[in-house]
């Protein structure tokens, strides 16, 4: 079973088993809010981040939280927005997929995503919110696992727009 909820917060303050990361594809850091994961979880997610050899797009890997809150952060690399002909869409979705594999492989629980490829990558917010909803709905957690994933969303606007859809 998967429930889905959205909050309007600063994702580096929730409490959950892991965070996902807005990263790009060499994972040592970057700005919005990459940068606040960064700065909140310490420099030794910068030092485990090192050792993974970067991530292509769409993909995700896993480190531990280390200062912050969360207990892990899930780092994935969403599209860059090119007009939406260049299979930006997969990309995005694969971004939540794989998130959603990493964790559950994990045994983790509770998640929280960023609105990935939205800010500095250009992704039309009300495009990017429907591909995650539909794909973390379409998501199937081993029979038995229960996963609680929240929408964290850093704006009201970006906010209205998830809880509209959910
Ligand atoms: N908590 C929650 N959401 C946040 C926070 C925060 N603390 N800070 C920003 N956002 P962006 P991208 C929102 O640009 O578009 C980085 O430099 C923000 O308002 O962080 O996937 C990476 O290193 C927006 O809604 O990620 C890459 O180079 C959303 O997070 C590049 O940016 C995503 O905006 C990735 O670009």
């Amino acid at each position: 079973m998967i429930s889905l909820n959205a909050v309007r917060a600063d994702i580096t303050t929730l409490g959950v088993d892991a965070i996902v990361n807005a990263a790009n594809s060499s994972l040592l850091g970057g700005g919005g809010v990459d940068g606040a994961i960064h700065r909140a979880a310490g420099p030794d997610l910068l030092a485990a981040c090192r050792r993974l050899n970067g991530c292509p797009t769409g993909q995700a890997k896993i480190t531990p939280g280390f200062r912050l809150p969360a207990r892990h952060v899930i780092h994935t690399v969403g599209p860059v927005w090119h007009g939406g002909m260049r299979g930006e869409a997969a990309l995005l979705a694969s971004c939540y997929r794989e998130s959603l594999v990493l964790a559950t492989a994990h045994g983790l629980r509770t998640l929280a995503f960023p609105s990935i490829s939205t800010g500095v990558y250009g992704y039309p917010i009300e495009l990017a919110a429907e591909v995650a909803v539909s794909t973390v709905r379409g998501f199937s957690p081993d029979a038995g696992d229960v996963l609680d994933v929240t929408f964290c969303c850093f704006s009201e606007t970006d906010l209205g727009v998830y809880t509209a859809l959910l």
